[in-house]
């Protein structure tokens, strides 16, 4: 009798935890997110946070400089309060707009100096939360099939050989594509740099919107290269696609992704209790969870193993004073569409 009394207790007692564990802390108003990650995180993210804070979140996902257009036509009458995730440039040239307000997290003194530097040149006004090294990625299978040397520099990639191979994001909506711009300008200088891209264009099958679509096309055999973020091909890489990550000869340019809560936001703490919250490491070990391999910014959060290695990577010394300023955002993005979107081919 006492041990079905006992059997009976434990069962309920482990009834009341699962319940405790699923249900989730009560309504504490909502939170409008900007997310500009891959989908499959975003949902990662806004799941646990809702759990832990039960704050419902009402989330959408875009590129970064979409979202960087969004939040100035709706600076008048904001609808959105946190901005997470996004390549820097954008969120720096948001912060110069006044579109940002400044916040000091008190987890910032937990970041890399890399995340801080952000906060510090946005004025406070956005945080670095992961890195990531740009590079490409060529399905391995295909690139048999065409025979011939693989690819391992930025130069090999205007080899007749690739004509119509090669797809890259546009870089007014992607900020992947926009980083790969302003590498290319400091690598080489701008008139060679432009003059690179004028014969990359040859090779381009298509300009996406997203900047991580060419890893997904490469993956599937939809094109033979993809320029991308490292970490983006080895998403595929993880599922056992026939994906070759390079990390480009002559070096490349990284992003700095990062956090910025917008002007006018209507949730205000709630902006602010996402922010801390994501500056954390177990809110920042979700990405890997959901195949994401950034570099996270809390030094204390794990570098998922499957993130490219830095330390083999040739970066270059990004100057994101420079490139995330608004004036030289605007004027490369308006040569590149002048110069290079609509060649003919
Ligand atoms: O997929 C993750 C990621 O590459 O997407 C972010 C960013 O929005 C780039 O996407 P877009 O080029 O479409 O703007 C990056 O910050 C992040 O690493």
């Amino acid at each position: 009798m006492n041990r079905l009394v006992a059997l009976t207790l434990a069962v309920i007692g482990s009834a009341i935890v699962s319940w405790v564990s699923v249900v989730p802390a009560r309504a504490q108003g909502e939170l409008v997110l900007y997310c500009a990650v891959q989908e499959e995180w975003c949902r990662e993210m806004v799941t646990a946070f809702e759990r832990q804070t039960g704050v419902k979140v009402a989330m959408t996902r875009k590129s970064s400089g979409e979202f960087y257009a969004q939040l100035k036509a709706e600076a008048a009458n904001p609808r959105g309060d946190i901005w997470w995730g996004g390549t820097g440039d954008p969120h720096l040239q948001a912060a110069e707009e006044g579109l940002t307000i400044e916040y000091r997290s008190p987890v910032m003194a937990q970041l890399q100096d890399w995340a801080t530097r952000q906060w510090e040149q946005s004025k406070q006004r956005s945080v670095g939360v992961y890195a990531g090294a740009l590079g490409y990625g060529f399905n391995t299978d295909l690139m048999k099939k065409k025979g011939g040397a693989e690819p391992k520099c930025w130069a090999d990639l205007l080899d007749a050989r690739f004509k119509d191979e090669v797809q890259v994001a546009d870089p007014n909506s992607s900020g992947t594509s926009y980083t790969m711009l302003a590498t290319i300008v400091q690598l080489m200088g701008e008139n060679p740099g432009f003059d690179y891209l004028k014969k990359l264009h040859r090779n381009v099958n298509q300009y996406t919107r997203s900047g991580a679509a060419p890893a997904r096309a490469a993956s599937l055999g939809e094109t033979l290269i993809g320029i991308t973020f490292q970490h983006d091909l080895v998403t595929f890489v993880v599922d056992k696609a026939p994906i070759k990550v390079i990390a480009p000869c002559e070096g490349t340019g990284y992003e700095v992704g990062s956090m910025s809560i917008i002007k006018g936001a209507r949730n205000l703490d709630n902006a602010k209790k996402w922010y801390d919250w994501a500056l954390t490491p177990a809110a920042q070990e979700l990405g890997a969870k959901a195949k994401s391999f950034q570099v996270p910014s809390n030094k204390g959060a794990k570098t998922p193993p499957e993130a490219p290695d830095f330390s083999q990577i040739k970066f270059i010394n990004y100057d994101f004073a420079k490139y995330g300023s608004s004036d030289e955002r605007r004027r490369l993005l308006s040569k590149w569409d002048g110069e290079v979107k609509n060649l003919p081919k």
